[in-house]
């Protein structure tokens, strides 16, 4: 079926808005139905029945909704309200008919929101933008992949080239791409994980030898204790609601530590449940602290101030010695330093009062086994290495590291982001993975790191990228400084964005242009040795397979795979160390060479087809043993910084609504915080308000400022009362990108700081709320 569009063009005008109560409970009834009922509009019953039934099942596919693990024991419906919208985008049976090339410049698109593009439905073959002309054109497989490795061969050298990746790729499809950049000589492999985890892997890289999560699934139902930081389940992990209710439900406080309310927090209505459908379902968090933004190294460190202080009053009862003598190092050093922690510093850069503070460091002393989760509020911002560094002394002092029901949660965000770096995919592989696929192959790769995602907008922006490639993702939406990408992306020669959905990215291009489009993952990929199914690495280490379901909606469509080995085998031949055409016909091909790189993937074609699975080996998590600089964990002393706010100023976050998965929008409501209709909010506490001299329903231009005295900008904003903390205010991702100044990134790990702009609200200069530049509701705001 070709489609027409399902949706009209949105004039997306924030005086649309419709503004509600936010709510105080999360999923339940209305979750479910909010969660079928387009599946079912959209693509009939069957087609929805198959997938919703077949998602996270041990032989159906991975639900590409979030990186949040499976339990052991499926239940029938294993998914979320959230994982059925991403479902249903990808499965949708509207298509993208030839005639829309032709009938839609590129010029005229550039109007169109990311919710409209997104909505005219799946990409269903390859076009091409040539030089001087501004609509998109049929082309065959093999021109395209001529026409790559032409402009490829052109260049002058391979780092000319990047090659981004977001986080769906599966593994075997990440691993063959890293090898073709490599191959071709670059390590120019910047992905999503430069702007979401990337602190993550930083500071537990460094401090406990290993950048993932020390937890195993079953761990959260034997904690005492649950931190939740800088993280949004119920929108974001909704399955992982159902594993905090049972931990409650066996005993454990969970403890949320956040400057928004956030609904899933607060109470959970589980839909599996009687008691969630009918009753009042459960109570999450014990305590909630709503921290100032960038306030939560010193909550950390204040709380382990306190451990040292219990220990004082009760020498060899407190601190975990037998664990701090043989696993950590630098313990006496951050005792002496937290000594002279300067309290009125933690009241100010936390927002919170001491009783507060207090509260929770009585918790973490009750408790012997202590899990912190977090995502973006802690990662992105500038002090965010730092900060989760103080997460993990925190945690090492009562040995919180590698004992069942405790330890550090990273909680991963595009749901194979984890494996894509497993695979290779980062632009600092280490000497021993490029000295394995040297061996491996026969191949001389490039050892000089290459570009991650903030060098590789600069790098564009200097003229220096002639070709860029995409596997998945919408980089220019979802990076910071939307204006500077924008204009680093239309110096780029050669765009080639392989996707399965029109997004911005598609439209902002150089001189030539190309959209390739691949299966999802809900669609069967079927090659010469037949049905393939691949594999994803979830947010504990446990590596399972996924296979498509349904017929993929074009027949022109090819898997990832197909188009990683259709660029290779054009551009490097099939006379070099690779066979990519092995590659194609038969993934466990691919499977046996991981197998022989990366270390835990031994057995990896048989664990996978019977067992559908296995957990990679984690040295602190499994056996205490931390692969670090001192062969200890290391606790480590951190001078934080304080995030100032001048007077008059707050501190903006973006972050995301309920109807969206990153910058694809599902729709422009936002059911928990009570926002409808439109996306083009400001959140901001009432007393702020009142202080700003704005009303509350208020429409303003926001203007950030930032040390190169650039004006950024964004127009036609409501402002909304919000029980958010003091000074700090919340808008959405990606509408507030333009927002984040390019530089504005965590110190160590580079990622754009879009937790922490210091930012200021001015009334409209315009009425109506329209931006002075752009068409309505699209992402080209005016002011640069
Ligand atoms: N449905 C859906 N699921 C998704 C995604 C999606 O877009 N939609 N995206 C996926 C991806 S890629 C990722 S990375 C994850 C993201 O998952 P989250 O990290 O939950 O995503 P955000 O919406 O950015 O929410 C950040 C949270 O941190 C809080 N916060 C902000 N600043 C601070 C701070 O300084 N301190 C503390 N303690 N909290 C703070 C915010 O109030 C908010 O609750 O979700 C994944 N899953
Ligand atoms: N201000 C601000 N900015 C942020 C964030 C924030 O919290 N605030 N979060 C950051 C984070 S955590 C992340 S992860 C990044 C996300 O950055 P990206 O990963 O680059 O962005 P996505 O929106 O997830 O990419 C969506 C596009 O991927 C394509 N796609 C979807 N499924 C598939 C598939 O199966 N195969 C292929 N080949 N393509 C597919 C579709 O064309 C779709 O338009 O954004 C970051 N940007
Ligand atoms: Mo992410």
């Amino acid at each position: 079926m070709t489609g027409k569009a399902p949706v009209q063009d949105i004039d997306e005008d924030a005086t649309a808005m419709e503004v509600g109560e936010p709510k105080h409970w999360a999923a339940g009834v209305p979750g479910v139905l909010h969660s079928m009922v387009p599946a079912i509009k959209d693509m009939g019953l069957s087609r929805a029945l198959t997938l919703v039934t077949d998602m996270n099942q041990k032989d159906g596919f991975d639900c590409m909704s979030c990186a949040w693990a499976d339990p052991e024991e499926r239940k029938t419906f294993e998914f979320c309200e959230n994982g059925a919208k991403a479902v249903t985008w990808e499965a949708t049976p509207v298509t993208i008919p030839t005639s829309f090339w032709a009938e839609n410049s590129i010029t005229s698109l550039e109007g169109k929101s990311e919710y409209w593009l997104g909505m005219q439905g799946r990409l269903i073959e390859p076009v091409y933008k040539p030089k001087g002309s501004d609509n998109y054109e049929p082309i065959t497989w093999d021109a395209a992949f001529a026409l790559i490795a032409e402009r490829l061969k052109a260049m002058d050298s391979p780092n000319e080239a990047t090659f981004y990746t977001s986080g769906r790729t599966a593994n075997e499809t990440a691993f063959a791409y890293q090898l073709l950049a490599r191959t071709f000589g670059t390590n120019n492999l910047p992905d999503c994980s430069n702007m979401c985890h990337e602190s993550t892997g930083k500071a537990l890289g460094e401090v406990i030898g290993i950048g993932k999560n020390t937890i195993a699934y079953k761990d959260f139902e034997k904690a005492d204790l649950i931190i939740i930081m800088g993280q949004n389940p119920g929108t974001n992990h909704p399955r992982m609601l159902t594993a905090l209710e049972e931990a409650k439900q066996a005993g454990a406080e969970i403890v949320a530590v956040n400057p928004l309310m956030e609904a899933g927090l607060v109470r959970y209505k589980n839909p599996q449940t009687v008691r969630g459908i009918l009753g009042k379902g459960t109570g999450l968090a014990d305590q909630y602290l709503q921290i100032r933004a960038g306030g939560d190294g010193w909550l950390m460190k204040a709380i382990s101030q306190k451990v040292f202080q219990a220990e004082d009053a009760r020498p060899g009862t407190v601190l975990d010695h037998a664990f701090l003598d043989e696993h950590c190092s630098g313990l006496d050093e951050f005792r002496e330093h937290v000594k002279d922690l300067d309290h009125e510093m933690v009241l100010r850069a936390t927002g919170l009062t001491q009783a507060q503070i207090d509260e929770l460091a009585e918790r973490y002393l009750r408790a012997d086994k202590v899990i912190i989760t977090w995502a973006m509020g802690l990662t992105q911002h500038r002090d965010a290495v730092r900060i989760l560094k103080e997460v993990i002394n925190l945690l090492l002092l009562r040995g919180n590291i590698g004992k069942p029901g405790a330890g550090a949660s990273p909680i991963r965000g595009h749901s194979n982001v984890q494996g894509d770096r497993t695979m290779g995919i980062w632009e600092q592989m280490p000497e021993k993975f490029l000295a394995a696929l040297d061996k491996e192959f026969g191949t001389t790769v490039p050892r000089a790191h290459g570009y991650d995602v903030v060098q590789s907008v600069e790098a564009m922006l200097a003229g220096k990228t002639k070709v860029w490639i995409s596997m998945g993702g919408n980089l220019v939406s979802a990076v910071s400084d939307t204006h500077a990408a924008e204009e680093g992306f239309r110096k780029v020669g050669l765009n080639v964005q392989i996707s399965t959905k029109l997004n911005r990215n598609h439209l902002t291009v150089g001189d030539e242009a190309l959209i390739l489009p691949v299966l999802g993952r809900t669609e069967i990929d079927m090659q010469a040795a037949g049905p393939q199914m691949l594999s994803v690495e979830d947010s504990v280490c446990a590596i399972h397979s996924t296979r498509g379901k349904v017929k993929p909606i074009s027949p022109l469509l090819r898997s990832e795979m197909s188009v990683v080995v259709g660029i290779a085998r054009a551009l490097l031949g099939d006379d070099g160390p690779v066979d990519w055409a092995s590659f194609e016909r038969d993934y466990d091909v691919v499977r046996d060479h991981i197998e022989h790189v990366i270390p835990g993937f031994d057995d990896f074609n048989k664990r996978l087809h019977a067992d559908n699975g296995f957990i990679l080996p984690h040295g602190p998590r499994d056996s205490r043993t931390f692969p670090t600089a001192t062969g200890k964990a290391m606790i480590t002393v951190n001078d934080l910084e304080y995030l100032d706010c001048p007077p008059g100023r707050l501190l903006l976050q973006s972050m995301r609504a309920h109807d969206q998965f990153n910058t694809t929008i599902y729709s422009l409501d936002d059911r928990y915080r009570g926002i409808k209709k439109s996306r083009r909010v400001i959140f901001v506490h009432p007393d702020d308000l009142a202080d700003l001299g704005f009303a509350d329903g208020a429409i303003v231009d926001v203007h950030s400022e930032y040390t190169d005295g650039v004006d950024r900008a964004v127009h036609g904003f409501k402002v909304v009362a919000f029980p958010t903390s003091r000074g700090c205010a919340a808008t959405y991702f990606p509408e507030g990108n333009p927002l984040v100044p390019l530089g504005l990134t965590a110190l160590g790990s580079n990622t754009p700081a879009s937790k922490g702009v210091v930012i200021r609200l001015e009334p409209a200069a315009t009425a109506g709320g329209a931006d002075a530049a752009g068409a309505p509701g699209t992402l080209a705001t005016a002011g640069r």
